[in-house]
């Protein structure tokens, strides 16, 4: 009899067809030659945080890799909504060290916690300023060796401004999704979009400083392919 169940039970799976998620993956390319970044000459000459360089640091704005990869692009499915899982995802970390935000592109869910450390030997604050209704403005005190900081967001929105008060050269940009489809490209501008259901979408690639470039794409039962080149002229 358990026997005879079981042979029902695989029969049965064997011929539904189950309808396969896959990854949207690619890569994102700058053709240009991007704007030299800035130095922060003002950390510099702060006693304190310039004393943690022997040379001055610069902005990062634009990450390429030696293939023309361009890192730090949002990328996500567009009008995917109301389908975040950050409730239950472990929190994205953003540190301040050396007196700048590391990192300073970052992307989370809504819902999801962002936890700010300090690393560094003196005070900072964290004072984030959304844009988006519902999605509240906080300013918080963190001194050296303080408590964690967390931070939510309810609603999604692009690239809300973190930044610090003491120090007015420390920005970061953090993005808030409202599903789990998306990812942020790495250094050599590769991204991997993991178990998309099947299905037409709009992939959207924010950089911050180059603006949105859109595509449409499709899913079926394997991965698909998605690149798109930024132009800087
Ligand atoms: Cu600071």
């Amino acid at each position: 009899m358990k026997n005879k169940l079981l042979l029902f039970l695989l029969a049965t799976f064997a011929i539904i067809p189950v309808a396969q998620a896959a990854d949207i993956i690619g890569t994102i390319a700058l053709s240009g030659t991007p704007p030299a970044e800035v130095p922060y000459t003002p950390l510099m000459n702060d006693p304190t945080c310039g004393a943690m360089y022997k040379t001055t640091p610069t902005t990062h704005f634009y990450v390429v890799g030696p293939n023309h990869g361009l890192g730090d692009v949002v990328v996500y499915l567009k009008d995917v909504t109301g389908k975040s899982t950050g409730a239950n995802q472990p929190p994205v970390v953003m540190d301040q060290k050396g007196c700048l935000y590391q990192p300073q592109i970052l992307a989370i869910q809504t819902g999801q916690k962002l936890v700010v450390k300090n690393s560094d030997s003196c005070i900072h604050n964290v004072h984030c300023v959304p844009k988006v209704d519902g999605n509240p403005e906080s300013n918080q005190v963190q001194m050296p060796g303080g408590a964690d900081l967390t931070f939510s967001f309810p609603k999604p929105e692009m690239f809300i401004t973190f930044k610090c008060d003491v120090h007015p050269w420390m920005f970061a940009w953090v993005s808030v999704m409202d599903s789990p489809y998306y990812c942020l490209t790495d250094k050599d501008g590769k991204f991997d979009i993991k178990n998309v259901p099947p299905g037409k979408y709009v992939i959207e690639a924010d950089h911050r400083k180059l603006g949105v470039l859109t595509e449409d794409v499709e899913v079926k039962d394997s991965n698909v392919t998605s690149d798109f080149t930024f132009n800087i002229k």
